[in-house]
């Protein structure tokens, strides 16, 4: 899968109060602001445009762009944010979508969606059901892709915020797992790079175009990643893992 642009949220000085469940302390905004710059610049050097939205004061975790939408090379896909908090960031990110897109369709009430609980692997989308996304929500989008000829099936989640927390795609049918997704049977017949406990974090890593982008500061993630021959491209996104964010959730990527 070819991406050519990418878009990403500006941090608002309201990070700090990202919803969190990490024990990691506040987000530093400034340096918040430098990670997000170096993250940019990462998909500029995997060729992508970069579409810059600005800030949002009212939605501390409006940076997290992937979780608004589903995007596919012939639809978009609004989701709905399951937490209070965030219903609304997905408005300004569809304001941008429908200058890509002639087809966009939208999650209904009750269902809850977000972006950071679907996974595609090739033609086939995994979505997780979490705290965030309910099997309504699944229901409606898995209704939308097999309408445009996708296949799709849905996977618990028990311990962590999103599917993608724990299940990164790195290409080719090939995937990083840790934690609860590596004994998972959804996930048995893909090749598997297995993510160490302590470096679970790694597992959120993402593949654009020639590189993997992932986290920084995983060594041995980093080898078995490499080692599987994918060349990987490391950010440092210490804030945003302070407020349980990784490195897919930070852009919303496409092909137009
Ligand atoms: C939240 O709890 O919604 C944000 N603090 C983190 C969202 C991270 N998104 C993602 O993993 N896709």
């Amino acid at each position: 899968m070819m991406f050519t642009k990418a878009i990403v949220r500006t941090p608002g000085r309201s990070i700090i109060n990202g919803v969190t469940t990490a024990h990691l302390g506040k987000p530093d905004y400034r340096k918040a602001l430098e990670q997000h710059g170096h993250y940019i610049q990462a998909l500029k050097s995997c060729g992508l445009e970069v579409i810059v939205m600005p800030s949002d004061e009212n939605y501390p975790d409006s940076t997290f762009v992937e979780d608004c939408a589903v995007l596919t090379e012939k639809c978009a896909i609004v989701g709905r944010l399951g937490i209070d908090s965030r219903q609304g960031e997905e408005v300004g990110v569809e304001e941008i979508l429908r200058k890509y897109y002639s087809k966009i369709l939208r999650i209904e009430e009750p269902g809850t969606l977000e972006g950071g609980d679907v996974l595609r692997v090739g033609d086939h989308f995994y979505i997780g059901i979490t705290k965030r996304t309910n099997l309504e929500g699944a229901r409606q989008l898995s209704d939308i892709l097999n309408g445009f000829g996708y296949t799709s099936s849905t996977v618990p989640v028990t311990e962590v915020l999103h599917l993608k927390t724990g299940v990164g795609d790195l290409g080719e049918g090939c995937v990083a797992v840790a934690g609860e997704f590596a004994g998972n049977a959804a996930f048995a017949h893909l090749k598997r790079v297995f993510i160490d406990d302590e470096e679970r974090n790694a597992a959120n890593c993402a593949r654009i175009n020639e590189y993997v982008l992932m986290p920084g500061g995983y060594t041995k993630a980093k080898k078995k990643i490499e080692n599987a021959g994918f060349p990987v491209i490391e950010i440092d996104i210490s804030e945003f893992q302070k407020i349980d964010g990784g490195i897919s959730c930070l852009s919303l990527r496409f092909l137009k």
